[in-house]
C-alpha cells in the first residue's frame, strides 16, 4: 500500500529528469513485457492523437515472431522497459538491436543488465518497488513518456509541479475503493476507449496480479456483445471516463442486471490526470480485495518480479 501511495513523490523526484523528445515525422517503438508493455500501448495511443507513430510491442512478440528485423527496419528509436531491468525477454530485444537502432533502456534500478546495454539509459533507482507486483512506477514512467511528447511536455511538467491534485485524486479513488462490498466481489471489469482501453487492460492485469480475482477489460459498449453473459451480482465494473450518454445507458444496464459500477471521471476534465491516477484505482482495488481473501497481495502465489528464460 505504501508502494502505491507514494506516486505523487514518484512524480515530483522525475522533475529533474528530461525525456527525450519525440517529433512527428520520426517513428518510435516501445517494448516490454506485462504492465511495461502497457504503458507503450497507453503511450502510443496519447501519441497517436497528437499525431505521433509510437507502436508498442512485447518483448515475447518480438521474439517469438522473430520481428526484430521489422522493428529496425520501421523504427527510428526503440524504448525498452523493465522495472526490474532483468526480465529475460526484454533484455534479449535489447542484445539484438545492439547497433541496429538506437534504443532508450528504462528502468526502476540504480543499473541494470537492460539499460547497461542500451544507447541512452533511464536508471529510475528511486522507483524501485519490493512487491512483485508493479504499481506506483506504472505511471511514473508513464508521465515520463508522455513529456516525450512535444505538447503535452508542459502539461506534465504542471502536474509534476503540482502533486496536490494527484494526492487529492489519489485520495478520492482510494475512498471510493473503500465502498466496495469485496466480500461480495470476484469479479472485476474494466472498461474504457482509447488510451482508456489499455489503462483498463492494465487494470484488470493489476487487480489478477494482487487479488488473484477474475478480470475482464473491453470497451464499453462492446462489452454487450458477449462478455456481458458472465456479469452477475459477483461482478464489480469501473468505467474510465469521460463518459457519455451510450456509456452512462451501459452503466445503468449494468447496475439493473446486479453489478457495482463505478464511473471514473478525472476532477476538472483533466485527461492528463485521469491518465495518470486511474491506475492507482485499480491497485487499491486488487490490494484491498487480496486482504479481504487474506491473500499476501506483495507476494502473490505464483508470480515471480522478473520472469527469467533459459534463451
Ligand atoms: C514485467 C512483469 C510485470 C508484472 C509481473 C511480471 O516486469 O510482467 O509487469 O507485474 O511482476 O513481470 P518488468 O520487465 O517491468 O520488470
Amino acid at each position: 500500500m505504501r508502494e502505491i501511495r507514494r506516486l505523487p513523490e514518484l512524480l515530483e523526484r522525475l522533475r529533474v529528469f528530461e525525456a527525450p523528445l519525440f517529433s512527428r515525422e520520426g517513428r518510435y517503438a516501445v517494448v516490454g513485457c506485462g504492465s511495461s508493455y502497457h504503458i507503450g500501448l497507453v503511450l502510443g495511443e496519447i501519441a497517436a492523437l497528437h499525431g505521433y507513430n509510437v507502436q508498442a510491442y512485447t518483448s515475447g512478440s518480438v521474439l517469438v515472431r522473430e520481428e526484430v528485423r521489422r522493428l529496425v527496419a520501421s523504427a527510428d528509436a526503440v524504448a525498452l522497459i523493465s522495472r526490474t531491468g532483468t526480465t529475460t525477454e526484454t533484455v534479449r530485444v535489447a542484445e539484438l538491436l545492439q547497433g541496429a537502432t538506437r534504443t532508450v533502456g528504462i528502468c526502476c534500478a540504480d543499473s541494470s543488465p537492460l539499460t547497461a546495454i542500451t544507447d541512452e539509459a533511464f536508471n529510475f533507482g528511486f522507483m524501485a518497488e519490493e512487491s512483485v507486483v508493479m504499481t506506483s512506477s506504472f505511471s511514473a514512467i508513464l508521465a515520463f513518456l508522455l513529456s516525450s511528447l512535444g505538447e503535452l511536455r508542459k502539461e506534465v511538467e504542471e502536474l509534476l509541479n503540482a502533486t496536490d491534485a494527484v494526492r487529492r485524486e489519489m485520495a478520492r479513488l482510494e475512498e471510493s475503493v473503500s465502498r466496495v462490498h469485496f466480500a461480495k466481489k470476484s469479479h472485476f471489469v474494466f472498461l474504457g476507449y482509447g488510451p482508456n482501453l489499455y489503462l483498463a487492460k492494465e487494470a484488470a492485469l493489476k487487480v489478477q496480479e494482487l487479488s488473484l480475482s477474475r478480470t475482464e477489460f473491453n470497451e464499453p459498449l462492446e462489452y454487450r456483445h458477449g462478455p456481458i453473459s458472465t456479469l452477475s451480482e459477483s461482478t464489480h465494473a469501473t468505467l474510465f471516463g469521460p463518459i457519455g450518454e451510450l456509456e452512462r445507458e451501459l452503466a445503468d444496464e449494468l447496475r439493473a442486471r446486479g453489478a457495482s459500477v463505478e464511473v471514473l471521471e478525472p476532477s476538472n476534465g483533466d485527461a492528463l490526470l485521469g491518465t495518470i491516477v486511474f491506475p492507482a484505482y485499480a491497485q487499491f482495488l486488487g490490494y484491498e480485495k487480496a486482504v479481504s481473501c487474506g491473500l499476501d497481495p506483495d507476494r502473490p502465489r505464483g508470480l515471480v518480479k522478473s520472469v527469467q528464460l533459459s534463451i
